[in-house]
């Protein structure tokens, strides 16, 4: 694991990027002319991202525990190699291991950090860990791609490095920031079907062409490729998440704080999950020495 010295010593830009501590986990500290940031070495967790002179574009819990073993609330958690609780596959029977997979709970290496026309790049790496391997998974190769800019740009790529076929899903768990989220709209899922699994896992189309919440939601929606825009009228901000190669969109809200011990009574008011992700019937299978690469996007414009 790289200690803070030898990745300030390695890849420290004076003004630009730094690397520090917090709760005992290393974070790299973002600052350009265009935008600011963190993210963090454990679990290659962006926690903030947000355009010069705008509010975060990240909810971050403010209970959120910074631990070894746990996600991180809020932000971009990576989900890797299944999603939710873990079901069996067509390579393996076994339902054990934690919620989400393993890869936001494990330290991730950098290897890259470079500034260039106002964008800062960082590219991160997870090979196998003792606890992939006991969880059977120890022939894999994850790269993760982020731009710092007036965008944040993301790129998941995913390389089967063993013998067999790997069968995974993916998601970036993107925990957008509104205003309130009972007066955000979101466009893109007219017409499209999801799992509810807020009414065990049901198959349902959405009828309404703008989503709206009032009440607990939670959706993977199957086979959705088109940009997701999230109107925010309390914040009075558009925020456009794009996605390539990722044919599920996960919309979370739990309209409450629903037990969940690391988020506050009203956390919950001002976050929206919107998630680029390949999980259920778009799960991936890479066959030996195949590779898949997701990407995603997000940019901001006032709105009229
Ligand atoms: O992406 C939505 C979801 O799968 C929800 O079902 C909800 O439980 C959430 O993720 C958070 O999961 P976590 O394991 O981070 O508490």
């Amino acid at each position: 694991m790289q200690t803070l010295d030898q990745l300030n010593a390695s890849f420290a830009i004076p003004g630009v990027l730094s690397f520090d501590e917090h709760s005992g986990l290393i974070r790299a500290r973002i600052t350009t002319p265009a935008c600011s940031g963190e993210a963090y070495m454990h679990g290659a967790h962006i926690t903030a991202w947000q355009p010069a002179n705008e509010q975060p574009v990240l909810f971050l819990s403010e209970k959120s525990l910074f631990a070894s073993d746990k996600a991180i609330r809020g932000g971009i958690p990576i989900v890797f190699p299944w999603f939710g609780a873990r079901t069996a596959t067509p390579e393996s029977p076994r339902t054990d291991g934690p919620s989400h997979g393993f890869a936001r709970i494990q330290p991730w290496k950098l290897d890259f950090g470079a500034y260039a026309a106002d964008e800062l790049h960082l590219s991160l790496s997870l090979e196998p860990t003792e606890l992939s391997r006991s969880l059977g998974f120890d022939n894999f190769l994850v790269a993760y791609q982020i731009t710092f800019g007036k965008e944040l740009k993301l790129r998941l790529s995913v390389a089967n490095d063993g013998t067999q076929p790997l069968h995974f899903e993916e998601a970036l768990h993107t925990y957008l920031h509104v205003g309130d989220v009972s007066q955000a709209r979101v466009h893109g899922l007219y017409e499209a079907e999801y799992l509810d699994k807020t009414d065990n896992f049901a198959r349902k189309t959405q009828t309404e062409p703008i989503l709206t919440f009032n009440g607990p939601t939670d959706r993977p929606y199957l086979n959705t490729t088109s940009p997701i825009v999230v109107d925010d009228p309390s914040l009075h901000r558009r925020i456009t998440v794009t996605k390539g190669n990722s044919n599920t969109t996960v919309v979370w809200n739990p309209w409450g704080n629903a037990g969940i011990p690391d988020l506050s009574e009203d956390g919950w008011r001002h976050m929206l999950c919107i998630e680029s992700a390949n999980v259920a019937e778009d799960a991936v299978t890479l066959q030996p020495r195949e590779a898949h690469v997701m990407e995603t996007s997000f940019s901001l414009e006032a709105l009229a």
